[in-house]
């Protein structure tokens, strides 16, 4: 037996069986490896840490997407910031509503070799004519663009290390406030309350965004191969609310079958353990 093991925290690890190596390679950017898992199925690792995995993708892509499209359903131009794998486009890419969908991605190689070896997040993005794709920094990429692009902006990013570090400055939140439309929402990487390197992370984060954003909502989802399991995305908007103005029927009627998501765990998502709710209000 094989095993990939992630350095959680200082004191805890976190390891994986698998069956094969599948493939390695250094990109200009970061060490990239696939493996073929026993119970995870194929995944992949950026740097040593657990990007994609076949089993509880379909948890992390609901809950990057489906909660702004229930708050806001008439999105039609979206900006996905990373999301190499594809599977933040995939679910993007249901709802009728959107028109265009920009994907910045720094790394080709992470998407080339996501549609080779991990068919089921990566297959038919490329195809779709709604699809424009972009290989390029993302912070680089909002700096230029122009204002009130985009109704959502999704950060699909890495964790604030090498090249996911600049998706985690005030510079870029600000430029995605300028590129956002009047209701425009942007959802963000937070990283996770639990082990006390993340947490830190997550407050800084939080802090930034909510110095720029007149509504900043952090949601909590069950990613059981992200350190410690417990994970957050942020929600921040100009003038949208997740709660107030969650569209519960409109959602519904698009008919999208979810495996993780639905309007009443939308609700549930938000409202966050005391100990995260605490670390966020006191930074
Ligand atoms: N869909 C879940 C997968 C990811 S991968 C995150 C992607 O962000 C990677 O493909 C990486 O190349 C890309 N990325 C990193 N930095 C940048 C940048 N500056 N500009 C554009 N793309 C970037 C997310 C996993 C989350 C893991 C949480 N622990």
């Amino acid at each position: 037996m094989n095993w990939y093991t992630e350095q959680w925290s200082k004191d805890c690890r976190f390891s994986i069986a698998y069956d094969k190596a599948l493939y390695s390679e250094k990109s200009p950017f970061q060490q990239i490896d696939f493996y073929q898992g026993t119970e995870f199925g194929t995944f992949f690792t950026l740097d040593g840490l657990m990007m994609v995995n076949e089993k509880d993708e379909f948890i992390y892509h609901d809950m990057i997407v489906h909660p702004a499209f229930a708050t806001n359903p008439n999105i039609k131009s979206v900006l996905i910031i990373g999301g190499g794998d594809g599977g933040t486009a995939r679910e993007v890419l249901r709802y009728p509503t959107v028109e265009e969908v920009v994907m910045v991605e720094i790394d080709e190689r992470v998407f080339r070799l996501c549609q080779e070896y991990l068919p089921l997040t990566a297959k038919g993005v490329e195809e779709d004519n709604r699809m424009n794709l972009i290989f390029d920094d993302g912070l680089a990429y909002v700096k230029n663009a122009k204002n009130e692009s985009f109704d959502l902006i999704l950060v699909d990013s890495t964790d604030p290390i090498s090249v996911g570090e600049g998706l985690f400055t005030t510079a870029f939140y600000k430029e995605c406030y300028r590129v956002l439309k009047e209701d425009g929402i942007l959802i963000n990487q937070h990283e996770s309350p639990y082990f006390s390197e993340y947490a830190t992370n997550m407050k800084k984060a939080h802090k930034k965004i909510k110095d720029i954003f007149p509504i900043t909502n952090v949601y909590q989802y069950h990613m059981p191969t992200y350190p410690s399991g417990h994970w957050l995305f942020g929600f921040a908007s100009k003038t949208l609310d997740p709660i107030k103005d969650l569209k519960k029927e409109a959602w519904t009627d698009f008919g999208l079958q979810t495996k993780y998501y639905n309007t009443d765990l939308h609700v549930g998502a938000f409202n966050l353990p005391n100990y995260v709710r605490e670390a966020l209000i006191r930074g």
